[in-house]
């Protein structure tokens, strides 16, 4: 029986060797950050241009054909660096070329859907779309407001996770070497690709939960240290003598 594929519980490949680890993610996180379209930096200055009513109403009032001419257009120029991503991934192009194209056609539009969130503004619920971030309105003149609306409510899921860039290349190159999409030949080989990167993921999740459970201790910590000085504080006014004997470094961190 095959153990159940799971993120956290992904059957332990090398779980004693950080090296490993370390070294893929950091392929994927820099395979990532050169072929993600738009660095961070750019999509925080961008998420203030909002487009204005006038001009979502004349998007809207474009043709369906040439609004699906459009839309398609930013899809598959977005795709294109979806596909560079792949081929950084070490390991990707050793693959047949065959599984290659497979692993393309079957996951990248979910890739896309997945780097969406770095161009989505869950607070206000827009996306950035030719330079500028709209809402769902925009996209009405492709007649699909099912779709659209599918793609923003995942929008709002995904950004809930609140992924990092790390763990973003991470989930997008996992999905990417999904090795159960049908026609592949040699799916062994993709499995131990994204057995790899998932445990390189693993990693990259406990970083970031034991550093915020360090951060999270932190103000109790400062709590108790303020009531060991008010107790001592205290003592010292009802046992003056034994307060004067403690012994000498206790005395000078704590006096
Ligand atoms: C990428 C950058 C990027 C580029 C294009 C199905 C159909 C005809 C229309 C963005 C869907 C409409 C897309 C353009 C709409 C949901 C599409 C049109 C991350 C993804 C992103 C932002 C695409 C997101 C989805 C958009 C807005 O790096």
């Amino acid at each position: 029986l095959e153990p159940e594929r799971t993120v956290l519980g992904s059957p332990g490949l090398t779980p004693h060797c950080p090296h490993l680890a370390d070294r893929v993610a950091q392929n994927v996180v820099k395979s990532h950050l050169e072929t993600c379209q738009y660095t961070t930096e750019e999509l925080k200055r961008l998420a203030w241009s909002l487009y204005s009513p006038e001009e979502v109403r004349a998007l809207q009032s474009k043709s369906c054909e040439a609004m699906w001419q459009q839309c398609s257009l930013h899809i598959s120029n977005a795709i294109q660096y979806v596909v560079e991503f792949a081929k950084r991934i070490d390991g990707f192009m050793e693959l047949c070329q065959n599984d290659q194209i497979i692993l393309l056609k079957a996951g990248c539009l979910e890739v896309l859907l997945i780097r969406m969130i770095r161009a989505f503004n869950p607070l206000n619920n827009t996306v950035l779309f030719e330079g500028k971030f709209g809402g769902m309105q925009m996209f009405k003149s492709l007649g699909c407001d099912d779709l659209i609306g599918a793609v923003f409510e995942l929008g709002r899921t995904l950004c809930r996770l609140q992924l990092s860039d790390e763990e973003l290349a991470l989930f997008t190159a996992a999905v990417l070497l999904s090795p159960d999409r049908p026609w592949l030949t040699e799916s062994k080989k993709v499995q131990k690709l994204q057995d790899k990167i998932y445990v390189a993921l693993q990693h990259e999740i406990q970083k970031k939960h034991s550093a915020e459970d360090k951060l999270s201790k932190l103000p109790l910590m400062k709590t108790i240290c303020n009531l060991h000085l008010d107790k001592l504080e205290f003592f010292r006014l009802l046992h003056p003598e034994t307060a004067m004997n403690f012994p000498p470094l206790y005395k000078e961190v704590f006096n």
